[in-house]
């Protein structure tokens, strides 16, 4: 049975059969939103929504030494930033990105994550302490009108979800009201074993750059 993750759960990743997680996915899951206006509720329109799950990866000093975000950000945008170009893998391997997503589910929810990482913990850098996980809306909409946005990680692959370990949900809610940037989690090490802890903060931050900087500045110490 999947766990369904509560805002600042911590969780072993510990199978029911006593084997460890070590290879799975990071999925997230997301909805385009449909408004019906007009006459009868004729002219119903699909607005896109371009989420980006991204992740950085920390050291023991609380530095931020790898990165996988969209290579179809400008660097332009993000040298403003001092902040390297997206790319879809880390510099170990351990982790690769689908690619991304720009619209969202445009037919309600069809089960499947919409962006996805693949994780290999075993390939993890050794530097590494900390991988956290985080999406960015890059359209004008924010969290209170997504119809729904999940995280979840589950062994299989990006097409086929074979048993899903731990899933984090977010529901159009009036709190996110102004919301753009949720850090949804982060994987770190623990006496030598890889955890969960489920962080679930909303930011009305401005784009994915403002979130790095907020997560290297407040959670990443
Ligand atoms: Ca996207
Ligand atoms: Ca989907």
């Amino acid at each position: 049975m999947a766990i369904r993750l509560e805002k600042g759960q911590r969780i072993n990743l510990e199978k029911s059969n006593g084997s460890k997680l070590t290879d799975f996915c990071v999925g997230c899951n997301w909805g385009a939103i449909v408004t019906s206006g007009g006459f009868l509720g004729l002219g119903k329109k699909v607005v896109d929504v371009d989420l980006d799950l991204s992740c950085v990866m920390i050291n023991m000093d609380g530095k931020l030494v790898d990165h996988i975000y969209s290579p179809l950000y400008k660097q332009s945008f993000l040298s403003r930033y001092g902040m390297p170009p997206g790319k879809v893998d880390s510099l170990d391997r351990a982790l690769h990105h689908s690619g991304d997503d720009l619209k969202g589910d445009q037919d309600g929810d069809d089960g499947l994550d919409n962006e996805i990482i693949t994780v290999d913990l075993n390939r993890v850098d050794p530097g590494v302490e900390q991988i956290f996980f985080f999406l960015n809306n890059c359209g004008k909409e924010d969290f209170s009108m997504i119809p729904y946005a999940s995280i979840r990680m589950y062994e299989g692959t990006p097409t086929r979800v074979k048993e899903v370990f731990a899933s984090y949900d977010v529901a159009a809610e009036p709190r996110y009201a102004g919301m753009t940037a949720l850090i949804m989690g982060k994987l770190y090490r623990r006496n030598g074993e890889w955890k969960f802890s489920a962080i679930g903060d909303a930011f009305p931050d401005a784009n994915l750059c403002e979130t790095i900087k907020r997560i290297v500045t407040d959670y990443a110490k």
